[in-house]
């Protein structure tokens, strides 16, 4: 089915406004936001200098210039030759300096009194308070007692330093990150396929492709400058989106493959066998580089064409003619989001979408790839560097070798490394409700909100000893349940460097002072260090830079090797750089894609074809229950719990104050619904009321809600993939009914 929607092509308003207010303004606004009153210098005056700094949001890694006077930054513009973003920002990078400003942010350390309020402390009484509370809780219940979670948000000398401080210097054993939330998946996909977890891609295979396969994907408004790339593409290409919903990336769509919540794996084993039946698979590529075909082959039988329609709710033909355009197609890409990533069964639909790519030899070649795109603007950073799943570089806790090797690039006892990676996410959160976590340490997330199922999650964190929270505003769900929080400095406060999507090394620049007594999150670790006694350990730790040595000799030999770049300046100088790149390696080119030579990282030097049978949905739509609840990104201004963008008065514009639902016209018919009435949706754990969106873009007995707002994640169910434990935001059932 393609749909026949009226939309602009560009759309940088969430949809609700789009409709009621404004009509589209959107190519325009991308490209001159100015005379929207975007990143106009408050004050008009002229720059004295110009300082280029990789965005602080999403993971497409733009680069901006900050307008510098007077050691003051007064404003932005986007860099013009950086090979990420050409020239372009969205509205949420041209704000990046106004939020910087806000009311709330923590401007000192702030203690929970006797009296259960958060009073200002000094630094002094915020670091042996924590040192006291967290060592009290070690000595009592063991050093695993205290955890932490950090985040894809800090540059990545600061993950470093965290991951390495909390667990060789402070003893914990777990620590994870909201990558969990985030990008679990993929990791899990990659390493099991390609040996690494390897994102082949570079963002110039968007222009190249002449087949374009987004899946679980709202390119336009999650990664709008990403989404410039693929309008820049000058082959015409067929842009075919899997996706429940018909969204802003649909629009340009020449095919949009509805298929029902979290069926898209039935629907690419059907693809597969499609193609096996037909011949269009690539012989000579499966027997040179790959393994266990045969078995995936037998698999995908009884994905029948009649079988697949019936899971996917799509026709056959609609089916047929997706398969024949990634037959037809030269250079054909797969990319996916969060519609594969929070699902009940994710890792084998993000393989799945492997094992196309790798069956018609689409990897490898310029606008091919099996692409995850990243979230975060340093989820990729977290991935290799925060210690949490993987030991520093992208090691392994389990491995002896890669133990001694860490333990002797830092200079300490192997026996200080945990031996097991960490314990995910939600099982750190089990053992707080069982009373082992006691103490936890929250970086650079705000769990009160964006994690599933929120009213276990809110009486989880309640239960603990002691909480501290490290973020830049005191505002947040989270930092107004701690004991102790801890300001930090924001984007633009500080130094270090980025990883995009495409695995490109950028550096983020400070250009402003942190408000009051708040400090980067490195100094932060550094003072923490010292406090508890560990100082000693981190003697080199003792600027972003002189991490980042540090981390280059700790990618020494691995797939994501960066010892040939020499520093900050050599990154700026070169637009970033790419990993890998080794020592002594050829100069590199400005865009890489890995696999070039068909070799994978697996010990034989091969991708592995893997999969498992589909499994219904976990939580099916009931009589008392009828709709899908589906969950995701509402507009291109909004990040994520709005910590950040709600505090610009003009990305404020751009979105709706209120939370909506976006309901299908029948259904809204049916329960006598319209546009802007307020509604009750509840499920099994809890209720929201929000205002009805009536629209086609959804599909019948499907609801969506945007997760910005905080009474989304009421209603998801804390369900996980057994492999990568990513949480199934996208999908679970509830009820519709007018409030009041
Ligand atoms: N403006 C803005 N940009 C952002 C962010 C933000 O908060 N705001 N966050 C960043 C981060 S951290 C991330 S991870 C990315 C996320 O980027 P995306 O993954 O693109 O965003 P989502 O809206 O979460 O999910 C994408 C789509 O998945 C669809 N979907 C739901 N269920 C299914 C399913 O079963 N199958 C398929 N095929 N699709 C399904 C939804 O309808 C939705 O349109 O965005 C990044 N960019
Ligand atoms: N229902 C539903 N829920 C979801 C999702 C969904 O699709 N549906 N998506 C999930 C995904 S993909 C993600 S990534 C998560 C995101 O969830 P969160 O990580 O909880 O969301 P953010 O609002 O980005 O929180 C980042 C916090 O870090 C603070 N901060 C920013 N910069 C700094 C800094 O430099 N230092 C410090 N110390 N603090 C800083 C911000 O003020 C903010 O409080 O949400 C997940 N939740
Ligand atoms: S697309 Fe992403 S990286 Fe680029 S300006 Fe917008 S938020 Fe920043
Ligand atoms: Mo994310």
């Amino acid at each position: 089915m393609t749909t026949s929607l009226d939309r602009p092509r560009n759309s940088l308003v969430s949809l609700p406004v789009l409709f009621e207010r404004h009509g589209p303004l959107t190519e325009e606004l991308l490209l001159s936001p100015s005379k929207f009153g975007i990143g106009l210098t408050p004050t008009g005056l002229q720059p004295q200098a110009l300082v280029p700094s990789v965005c602080g949001y999403c993971s497409t890694g733009c680069n901006l210039n900050i307008h510098v006077r007077e050691q003051q930054a007064v404003g932005l513009t986007p860099v013009a030759d950086y090979p990420v973003n050409l020239g372009m920002a969205c509205p949420k990078g041209w704000e990046s300096l106004t939020v910087l400003d806000a009311p709330d942010r923590a401007t000192t350390p702030l203690l929970r009194n006797a009296a259960g309020v958060l009073e200002p402390v000094g630094w002094d009484v915020a670091l042996s308070t924590f040192v006291e509370r967290m060592k009290g809780i070690q000595a009592k219940h063991g050093p695993a007692s205290v955890a932490f979670l950090s985040t894809g948000q800090i540059v990545t000398e600061e993950m470093a330093f965290l991951g390495a401080l909390a667990k060789f210097g402070m003893g914990m054993l777990h620590g994870d990150g909201n990558t969990r939330q985030c990008m679990a998946t993929a990791v899990v996909a990659y390493k099991q396929s390609f040996g690494f977890d390897a994102p082949p891609y570079t963002y110039a295979d968007f222009e190249e492709s002449d087949v374009i396969i987004l899946v679980g994907s709202n390119l336009c408004i999650a990664h709008p400058i990403l989404w410039q790339r693929v309008m820049r593409n000058p082959h015409r290409p067929e842009i075919i989106v899997v996706d429940p919903r018909a969204t802003e990336t649909t629009m340009a769509a020449t095919q949009h493959l509805p298929a029902y919540p979290k069926s898209d794996l039935a629907l690419f084993y059907g693809i597969a066998r499609i193609l096996i039946e037909r011949g269009w698979i690539d012989r000579p590529f499966l027997d040179e580089h790959t393994t266990g075909f045969e078995e995936f082959a037998q698999l995908v039988e009884s994905y029948t064409l009649d079988a697949v329609a019936a899971q996917t709710r799509l026709s056959p033909e609609a089916i047929l003619r997706f398969a024949e355009s990634i037959h037809q197609g030269k250079r054909v890409s797969f990319w996916w989001t969060m519609g594969v990533n929070q699902s009940h069964q994710a890792v084998r639909t993000a393989q799945a979408i492997i094992n196309l790519a790798l069956m018609t030899g689409n990897i490898g070649r310029p606008g091919t790839g099996a692409n995850s795109i990243t979230g975060q603007c340093n989820a990729m950073g977290s991935r290799l560097f925060s210690n949490t799943t993987n030991l520093l570089g992208g090691h392994d806790f389990a491995n002896p070798e890669h133990r001694r090797k860490v333990a002797t690039v830092l200079e300490i006892d192997p026996e200080t490394i945990p031996q097991e990676a960490s314990w995910p996410y939600h099982r750190i959160l089990e053992g707080i409700l069982r009373g082992e976590v006691r103490g936890l340490w929250v970086i650079a997330t705000n769990p009160a909100h964006s994690w599933i199922n929120q009213r276990t999650a809110r009486d989880i964190l309640d239960r603990l000893d002691f909480l501290v929270v490290q973020d830049m505003y005191h505002s947040t769900e989270t930092a107004q349940r701690a004991d102790l929080v801890l300001p930090a400095a924001g984007w633009g406060e500080k130094a270090g460097t980025f990883i995009n999507s495409e695995r490109r090394l950028g550096v983020v620049s400070k250009v402003k002072r942190a408000p009051g007594q708040a400090l980067a999150d490195f100094h932060i670790f550094q003072l923490l260090a010292d406090a508890w006694g560990c100082g000693e350990m981190f003697r080199r730790w003792n600027s972003p830079e002189a991490v980042f040595q540090i981390l280059k000799e700790l990618s020494a030999g691995q797939p994501c090797d960066i010892t040939g770049i020499e520093d900050y300046r050599m990154l700026t100088a070169r637009g970033g750089i790419q990993w890998p790149f080794a020592a002594g390696s050829d100069e590199p080119e400005q865009e890489r894609r890995l696999f070039t030579d068909g070799k994978f990282f697996h010990a034989d030097g091969r991708a592995k074809f893997l999969g498992e049978s589909s499994r219904p949905l976990p939580e099916p739509p009931t009589e008392k229950y009828p709709f899908v609840l589906l969950t995701g990104r509402g507009s291109a201004a909004q990040w994520h719990t709005q910590t950040r963008t709600a505090k610009s008065a003009l990305l404020r514009k751009l979105y709706p104050s209120e939370l909506y639902v976006e309901i299908n016209p029948h259904d809204a018919t049916q329960l006598a619904i319209r546009t802007g009435d307020l509604l009750r949706i509840a499920s099994r754990r809890g209720e929201l009321s929000a205002r009805a969106l009536v629209t086609p873009g959804v599909q019948r007995n499907q609801v969506f809600l945007p997760m910005h707002y905080v009474a989304t994640n009421l209603l998801t169910d804390a369900v996980f993939d057994p492999y990568s434990h990513q949480p199934a935001y996208k999908a679970c059932a509830v009820e519709v009914t007018r409030a009041g």
